[in-house]
């Protein structure tokens, strides 16, 4: 049996619409459409995948950080033309850092890229700041959820648990960056909250490929242990 095959028994079985996720067709019971699935782009900010900001400051290759962008525009394009709708999230503090651990701070004052200090983008991860900002090539249309955390987790000190609710979502597919550190981070709080996950791995990178690596396949133990993984190409045949 072809993955083609696959995809549309699991979808009889279930009577909707699946795709051949690893390791299970996704959603599992095949309710999928605007109506309960929301599209999540996980900090896709200058501090992020930009020249200057923080991970760039911190001396990692930031061409594993942007290689989401072209895959994700594609995605965003198609979401939005299909009426689905798309959150964004900014990992940032206040600019009194009164959100912002000492322990965290002074973590990154070792590496050389202290939150709150002063970069080529501004001060690093504050809010209103240049690198804060989300890159111009996947910024928010108006009218789209943008959710500001303080930490890794986008349910966290945040009220995107309380939005997702009052829309009637129930599928998140997850993207952005970075796949090891806030993307699963979310998929985790979201997964233990019933929420039925998908990362997109076209759509996300780490600061270490092999982190990548390892941030998908953990999600596919134990039958999915936080949800399943595809590829955008993958969705976007469903959708
Ligand atoms: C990190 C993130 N890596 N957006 N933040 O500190 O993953």
């Amino acid at each position: 049996m072809s993955l083609s095959d696959e995809r549309i028994a699991a979808a009889l079985v279930t009577g909707g619409r699946t795709l051949a996720a690893d390791p299970y067709p996704w959603p599992f019971d095949g309710d999928i459409g605007p109506h309960n699935t929301a599209l999540v782009v996980i900090d896709m900010q200058t501090d992020f995948c930009g020249p200057g900001g923080y991970v760039d400051t911190m001396g990692y290759d930031i061409s594993l950080t942007r290689a989401p962008i072209a895959p994700l525009k594609v995605l965003m394009a198609a979401f939005r033309a299909k009426g689905y709708p798309i959150i964004h999230t900014r990992e940032g503090h206040k600019p009194d850092l009164s959100d912002l651990p000492a322990n965290k701070r002074w973590r990154s004052q070792r590496i050389g890229a202290g939150i709150g200090d002063q970069g080529p983008q501004g001060r690093i991860l504050v809010r209103g700041e240049p690198g804060w900002e989300i890159i111009p090539e996947l910024a928010p249309l108006a009218g789209e959820a943008i959710i500001d955390k303080p930490g890794k987790g986008s349910f966290a000190s945040t009220d995107l648990e309380l939005i997702l609710r009052l829309k009637g979502i129930r599928n998140l597919v997850l993207t952005g960056i970075t796949t090891d550190v806030c993307v699963h981070t979310t998929m985790r709080e979201a997964n233990d909250r019933g929420f039925e996950c998908l990362l997109l791995e076209d759509c996300c990178g780490a600061t270490k490929h092999e982190n990548h690596l390892a941030a998908i396949d953990m999600i596919k133990m134990q039958g999915g242990v936080f949800g399943a993984v595809a590829t955008s190409t993958q969705l976007l045949e469903v959708l």
